[in-house]
C-alpha cells in the first residue's frame, strides 16, 4: 500500500500548490450571484465546495475522475471471469486521478483484507442494542464504537504537525473500509439470520467477501455486488452524506465520527434510505392490488393516490439531476442480461414507463426521472436479499469509499473548518427593503 500512499502525497503535493497559486492569484474572483430563493432552499446550485473525486452534470449525471459509468464499467479492472468493475479500483482512481492496473487493485484487495479485523467491543455494541433497531441506526452506533481505532484521533491527542494530518486520515479511512463490510454482514446476520454469523474470507476481492459474509454464494450476486459497491460511491460534494462526512472532517474530527454522521444523513428517507421506501412502496401496491403483476392503469393510480396523500413516489426526483440517472440506466442494464424476466424488475420498469409523465404534467418536481434508488432494490430481492430495510446499509459501505477518498483530499489540501454564514428572517425582510448590510461572514 505504501506505493499508493507515496503517489497519493506526490498528487496531493502538486495539487496543493496550484489551489495556493489559485487562492493567491483569484481568491477574490466572484464565482456566482446568489438568490434569497437558494438560501431558503436548501442551498440548491450554490457552488460552496470543492470535491476532487467526482463531478455531477445535471443532463449526463455522475463522472468519477472524469469517467462516466459505462466507462467505468468498461475501463476498471475486473475480477477473473467478471464483467463489473471491481470496487477497489473506482477507489484507486478517486484517490489517485488515474486508472488503476491490475496490480494496484489487487494490491487494494489484499491490503483491505489485511486491516479487516473488527474488534469485540464493536460486535458487543451492536448486541446490546434490541433486535427492533434499524439497521442503519446499528450501522451507525458500530462505526461509532470503532472510533476507538482512530490513529488520527490518537495523533492528534499527542501532538501532530498539521502537515501530517493527511497520513493518519489516509490510514483510518483504509482501515475503516476494510472493515466495513464485516460490521454491516454482522448487523445482517444479527437481526435476520439468528445471529449466525460468517467469517471473512481473505481470499476474496473486497465487495464478493461482503457478499460472502452476508451468506449468498451466487456468483451473479458478486457481481451484483461489484457493481453496487461502484454505482452508489460517490455523487460530488454537496449531497447530505458526502458534505456531512465532509463539513464533521472539516472540525478536525476523525474519520470514523465524520463517516459516521455522514451516515446518519444517508439514513434519511429523501437520501439513502429512499432505496428501501421503493421496493416497501412496490411491495405495498402489489399487496393493495392482490398480488401478481400490477396494469399500467393500476401503477398510474397507485402513483395519483401517493401524491393526493402528499407523499412523494420514492426513487424519482434529484435535486441535481435532470434526466434518468445512469446509475438507474446501468442497474437496468444488469437485469436485462441477469434476471430479465423478473417480476419485480418488470414492475420496476413499468413504474419507470409511468411516472416521469404523471410528475411532468404536475408540473411541480424539476425532475421526474428515476434516480439510483428506483432500481436497486429490485435486484437485491432477486437474489434473496429481501430484508430491505438493510439496503441503506449497503449503501452506506459503498458510501465509504467516496467520502472517505474525499476526506484524504480534504485533508491532504489543508481544507479549512467550514462556516458558512446564516441570517435571520428579520435580517432577509430588512436586505431586500435595502435596510440591512451584507454581514461580513
Ligand atoms: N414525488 C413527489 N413530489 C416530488 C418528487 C417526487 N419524487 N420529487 C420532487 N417533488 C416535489 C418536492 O417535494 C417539492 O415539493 P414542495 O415544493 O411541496 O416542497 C417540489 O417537487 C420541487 O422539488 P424539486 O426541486 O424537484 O426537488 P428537491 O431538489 O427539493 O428534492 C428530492 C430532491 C430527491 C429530495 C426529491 O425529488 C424527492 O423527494 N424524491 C423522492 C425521494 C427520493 O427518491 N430520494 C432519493 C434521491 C437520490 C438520493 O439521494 N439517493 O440517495
Amino acid at each position: 500500500m505504501s506505493y499508493i500512499k507515496d503517489k497519493f502525497k506526490v498528487k496531493a503535493d502538486e495539487l496543493s500548490a496550484e489551489v495556493k497559486e489559485l487562492i493567491k492569484n483569484h481568491g477574490n474572483t466572484k464565482i456566482e450571484d446568489v438568490t434569497l430563493a437558494q438560501v431558503y432552499q436548501g442551498m440548491r446550485g450554490i457552488t460552496g465546495l470543492v470535491t476532487e473525486t467526482s463531478l455531477l452534470d445535471a443532463n449526463e449525471g455522475i463522472r468519477f475522475r472524469g469517467y462516466s459509468i459505462p466507462e467505468l464499467r468498461e475501463k476498471l479492472p475486473k475480477a477473473p471471469g467478471g464483467k463489473e468493475p471491481l470496487p477497489e479500483g473506482l477507489f484507486y482512481l478517486m484517490l489517485i486521478g488515474e486508472l488503476p492496473t491490475e496490480a494496484d487493485v489487487q494490491t487494494i484487495s489484499s491490503v483491505l483484507g489485511r486491516r479487516s479485523h473488527v474488534p469485540n467491543h464493536v460486535f458487543d455494541a451492536i448486541d446490546a442494542l434490541p433486535l427492533t433497531t434499524h439497521p442503519m441506526t446499528m450501522f451507525t452506533i458500530a462505526i461509532m464504537a470503532l472510533q476507538t481505532e482512530s490513529l488520527f484521533a490518537k495523533a492528534y491527542a499527542e501532538g501532530i504537525n498539521k502537515k501530517d494530518y493527511w497520513s493518519y486520515v489516509f490510514e483510518d479511512s483504509l482501515n475503516l473500509i476494510a472493515r466495513l463490510p464485516r460490521v454491516a454482514a454482522y448487523i445482517y446476520r444479527r437481526k435476520y439470520k439468528g445471529g449466525q454469523h460468517i467469517q471473512p474470507n481473505g481470499e476474496l476481492d473486497w465487495a464478493s467477501n461482503f457478499a460472502h459474509m452476508l451468506g449468498y454464494t451466487d456468483d451473479a450476486f458478486n457481481e451484483l455486488m461489484r457493481l453496487y459497491m461502484v454505482i452508489h460511491a460517490d455523487h460530488e460534494g454537496g449531497n447530505v452524506s458526502a458534505h456531512t462526512t465532509h463539513l464533521v472532517g472539516s472540525a478536525l474530527s476523525d474519520p470514523y465520527l465524520s463517516f459516521a454522521a455522514g451516515m446518519t444523513g444517508l439514513a434519511g428517507p429523501l437520501h439513502g434510505l429512499a432505496n428501501q421506501e421503493v421496493i416497501k412502496w412496490i411491495l405495498d401496491m402489489r399487496e393493495e392490488l392482490g398480488g401478481g403483476m400490477p396494469t399500467k392503469d393500476q401503477i398510474e393510480a397507485y402513483v395519483r393516490k401517493t401524491l393526493a396523500d402528499g407523499k412523494v413516489v420514492p426513487g424519482y426526483g434529484h435535486a441535481v439531476l435532470r434526466k434518468t440517472d445512469p446509475r438507474f440506466t446501468a442497474q437496468m442494464e444488469f437485469a436485462k442480461t441477469h434476471l430479465p424476466n423478473d417480476e419485480l424488475v418488470r414492475i420496476v420498469w413499468m413504474v419507470y414507463d409511468t411516472v416521469p409523465g404523471i410528475l411532468t404534467e404536475l408540473g411541480k418536481a424539476k425532475n421526474p426521472w428515476p434516480n439510483v434508488d428506483a432500481h436497486s432494490g429490485a435486484l437485491l430481492v432477486h437474489y434473496g436479499l429481501v430484508e430491505y430495510e438493510f439496503y441503506t446499509v449497503l449503501f452506506g459501505v459503498s458510501r465509504a469509499l467516496g467520502v472517505l477518498a474525499s476526506l484524504c483530499w480534504d485533508r491532504a489540501l489543508g481544507l479549512s473548518i467550514e462556516r458558512p454564514k446564516s441570517v435571520t428572517t428579520e435580517w432577509m425582510k430588512l436586505f431586500v427593503e435595502g435596510k440591512a448590510e451584507v454581514i461580513e461572514g
